[in-house]
């Protein structure tokens, strides 16, 4: 510090004459009063935003607050100057000892959601440089984040597995696959820890994998992974017994109740795309598998140190007397301690599985207890599919509009609370074909030549009625292809939002593709609207270690309540229309980690 001249000037005479004070209270001295400085601090705002002044004086070892003001969807990139501290909106200067400036800038609100630079996972290349043949794609599935060893840190556990080594050829072999655990470190970093986590270094299903649910199934504690396995790696169905050869051993990733994990096998086999936890009054939940081979629905129940088949979910009653086994959802329980009491699933009454049923165990037993009436019929020989053959028209109308479409339907669901402490509604995604001005009597329409819709429907379920709740989603961009991601809080503010996991196009892929996640805010009155999510981080194009179908979702992986943003390549593609696979095996996943909590 450089103190003025003339403060240097005052001091001198000041100190003699508190000495001669006290020497013993003589009444002669003359007080001088104590003429303290003051500077100037001045304020400047980049585009942007606003601060309250421009600039103010400041006694010396005074400070001095300023407002700023951020424009809406915009946020304060960096304030400094003066040695101050920016607390909300308020910026308090350090104690003023001379003319300083302040200077606020501004920078979109989303571009400070998350860290720009990211922290990527190790790549296991010992587990999977030697799974798939040569010229087979490796696909990163089901990724879970999930707290193994309980540190309150996410740890994550990624399914990894090998397309057919030929498409379109039959075998009945299992799929090469890999499951590998992550350990969260505690510092934001991450470790490969299968002798850790599961005892061995090598973990499969010999299976891929669709869907995944998280529950605690074995009542210690830690949650348990259950997977939709099946073998639909890209090899053909086997003739007369179409679709056994994409049945696969069903099992179920579980806890040791000390941190560590082994593969329980619930002896039984089947082609699954559906699977769920099912909340008993006891606390308990079953593992309900909805596969598409068997006649019935089957549950595993934990009992007496292992799973046990149960019949519960078997005979509901209903058009087809069976849960779907393309959309299946269990409501979670309403009533505390009342287990859960209602469910959704596809009909499996129409050809494009557009029908939803509901069902309720309010009798005690779970039963059939309504159903959308899409107005489902069969126009035949009107449908000519991508091969030429010419086949049958299924058709549907829902709000006036006629959609067809072999194979969509409802195929994704979760459940929310719109508000907190209501009644969850369900939540389904429906893809099928519109049919410009609607089905015209004699057309043969060409599946190539239809557009599909992705479209999110709210469904209200209750113990005798299902009903379609419009005017929910906002924002909604049909031509995206999803599947569910989130269906929870996902910013803090006691709300349920939506994320969606936004798809690449499937094989043959040949565009790089960077997608990032998909958010729908609540805004606290019944609508779940889409954010803008321009400049967020996101993996560069021409990263060429990299490329093609990144995906992107949010979870918190280091344990502040804030979720990150994490990517993944979904597989090591094919990159031309002559199969040419990308040479680079490298699947990377990586973590941006969050700053703060989305706002609408
Ligand atoms: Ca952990
Ligand atoms: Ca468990
Ligand atoms: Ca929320
Ligand atoms: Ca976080």
């Amino acid at each position: 510090m450089t103190l003025p001249n003339y403060q240097i000037a005052l001091l001198t005479l000041i100190i003699p004459l508190v000495i001669s004070c006290g020497g013993g209270g003589g009444s002669s001295s003359i007080e001088i009063p104590a003429v303290t400085p003051s500077f100037n601090v001045s304020a400047s705002a980049g585009a942007n935003g606003s601060i309250s002044s421009t600039t103010v004086t400041v006694t010396q070892g005074q400070t001095t607050t300023f407002t700023v003001t951020p424009d809406a969807g915009y946020t304060v990139a960096s304030i400094t100057g003066c040695n101050g501290t920016l607390s909300e909106t308020t910026y308090t200067t350090g104690a003023i000892s001379s003319d300083c400036s302040v200077t606020a800038s501004f920078a979109t609100f989303i571009s400070t959601v998350f860290n720009t630079t990211a922290y990527e996972l190790p790549y296991p290349n010992d587990l999977l440089s030697d799974l798939c043949e040569e010229s087979v794609p490796i696909f990163t599935s089901i990724l879970s984040p999930i707290d193994t060893n309980l540190d309150s840190h996410n740890d994550l556990i990624v399914h990894y597995w090998c397309g057919a080594g030929e498409f379109g050829v039959y075998i009945d072999t299992p799929v090469p696959d890999a499951v590998v655990a992550f350990k969260n470190n505690g510092d934001e970093t991450f470790t490969i820890a299968n002798s850790e986590v599961f005892g061995q270094e090598t973990l499969s299903f010999g299976a891929a994998s669709r869907k995944v649910v998280e529950a605690d199934f074995n009542g210690d504690g830690y949650l348990d992974i259950l997977y939709a396995l099946n073998k639909e790696d890209g090899r053909a169905q086997a003739g007369e017994a179409g679709g056994a050869s994409n049945e696969a051993p069903q099992s179920i990733l579980l806890s040791n109740g000390d941190g560590t994990y082994a593969l329980a096998d619930l002896g039984y086999s089947e082609w699954v795309h559906a699977v769920d936890a099912v909340q008993l009054p006891s606390g308990n939940f079953d593992a309900v598998i909805s596969g598409f081979r068997s006649p019935d629905v089957r549950g595993f129940r934990y009992e007496g140190q292992a799973f046990q088949s149960v019949t519960d979910y078997s005979s509901p009653g209903g058009p087809t007397n069976r849960f779907g086994a393309s959309t299946l959802k269990f409501l979670p329980e309403y009533t505390i301690g009342s287990g859960s009491t209602l469910a959704i699933s596809d009909s499996g009454d129409c050809g494009i599985q557009v029908n939803l049923s509901s069902f309720s165990k309010a009798s005690g037993e779970w039963l059939f207890s309504d159903k959308t009436d899409f107005n489902c019929r069969t126009v035949q020989n009107a449908y000519e599919s991508y091969t030429g053959e010419v086949d049958d028209l299924p058709l549907v109308t829902i709000d006036g509009q006629d959609y067809t479409g072999g194979g969509f339907g409802n195929d994704e669901s979760c459940a929310l609370e719109l508000s907190p402490g209501d009644r969850p509604v369900a939540v389904v995604k429906y893809s099928a074909q519109p049919i410009e001005g609607n089905y015209v009597e004699g057309v043969v329409y060409k599946q190539e030549e239809l557009t599909s819709e992705n479209k999110i429907n709210i469904f209200e379920v209750s113990d005798s009625d299902l009903a379609l709740k419009t005017g929910v989603i906002e924002g909604h961009d049909v031509d995206t292809r999803f599947t569910f991601s989130a269906c929870r809080d996902i910013n803090n503010d006691g709300y349920d939002d939506l994320v969606l996991l936004q798809n690449a196009g499937s094989g043959g892929e040949s565009t790089n593709t960077r997608n990032k996640p998909i958010v729908y805010l609540n805004d606290k009155e019944n609508h779940l609207v889409k954010m803008d999510l321009e400049g967020i981080p996101e993996v560069p194009v021409g990263d060429n270690n990299f490329d093609y179908l990144i995906h992107g979702f949010l979870a918190d992986m280091n344990g502040d309540s804030i979720e990150d943003l994490i990517y993944y390549r979904a597989s090591r593609s094919y990159i031309d229309s002559n199969g040419t696979l990308d040479p680079d095996m490298t699947n990377l996943i990586r973590i941006y980690w969050g700053v703060k909590n989305l706002q609408p």
